[in-house]
């Protein structure tokens, strides 16, 4: 899944498709390159982040979704938390809701999913960005997001969300320190088991990667090096979807993976 920010201010590719023929470029280049999906917010969810109205959410994301939507390239999803946002990138041609709220901050969202063809994406988060660097208390960080994440689950599937088209995700980076958000890739087996649906992970450019960069190593150049290793890492964990910026970097790694999964002991691939 290739990101395609349509805002002024998200984690790291701020202001840089910020426009609306920009953002389509974007996504096109980004499905050239190799990328199943391609997820258009309107909305960061950076810490901090201020809230954007639905007026302005709509402005900026239903022309681009309907765009990439329109060449048929790769599935367009939302990631949005708002219902009417949803409604709208489905109607212009929208397959996936990707909501960082799992279905918290507009219960609604679920409703339009349900009476839709389209998948849900479920993620981990506690309070909104606003709060929740404030909300990363846990005493046992993998069995709470499980748990927690495991609810977001069943309360879509109550809403008639069809279970079979739910993807979870445990919000890397998303009321988690960077240690917790360590704790939880290195549990992603454990955390699909208890929610018994697929994953996706979102780790692409986050600040937990700084850590381990020296200081002034720390370039987006850099901190797409050490996604690759968490794409290669989160694959051979099981998760089905990784969210990133580098999608070309990632589909490489993703192939070569796969010719070694596939290797017969002779070196051949099968
Ligand atoms: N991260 C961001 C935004 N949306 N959606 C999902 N499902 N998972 C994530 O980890 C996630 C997301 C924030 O990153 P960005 O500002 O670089 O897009």
């Amino acid at each position: 899944m290739g990101i395609v920010n349509v805002t002024p201010d998200s984690f790291s590719d701020g202001g840089r498709y910020f426009d609306t023929a920009a953002a389509i470029v974007h996504g096109r280049a980004l499905a050239a390159v190799g990328a199943a999906i391609v997820d258009v917010g309107g909305e960061s969810t950076r810490p901090g982040a201020a809230p954007v109205d639905e007026a302005e959410e709509l402005r900026r994301v239903v022309p681009v979704v309907h765009e990439l939507a329109a060449d048929g390239r790769a599935l367009v999803s939302i990631d949005t938390t708002k219902a009417a946002v949803a409604a709208a990138a489905i109607e212009a041609g929208a397959r996936i809701v990707n909501d960082v709220s799992g279905g918290r901050r507009d219960p609604d969202i679920l409703r339009v999913v349900a009476g839709s063809d389209a998948a849900y994406v479920a993620m981990h988060m506690r309070g909104a960005p606003e709060t929740m660097r404030d909300e990363a208390r846990y005493d046992n960080v993998v069995r709470e997001v499980g748990d927690e994440l495991l609810a977001r689950v069943d309360t879509a599937v109550a809403a008639g969300v069809d279970g079979g088209s739910i993807l979870a995700d445990p919000g890397i980076g998303f009321a988690k320190t960077g240690a917790q958000s360590i704790a939880l890739l290195r549990a992603l087996p454990e955390i699909a088991a208890r929610v018994g649906v697929p994953l996706l992970v979102g780790t692409s450019r986050k600040s937990f990667l700084a850590s381990m960069l020296d200081a002034d190593a720390d370039t987006e150049l850099a901190r797409d090096d050490a996604t690759l290793a968490t794409t290669v890492w989160c694959f051979q964990q099981g998760a089905a979807v990784v969210r990133v910026h580098d999608v070309a970097g990632s589909r490489r790694a993703a192939a070569l993976l796969d010719v070694l999964e596939r290797a017969t002991p002779d070196g051949v691939a099968a």
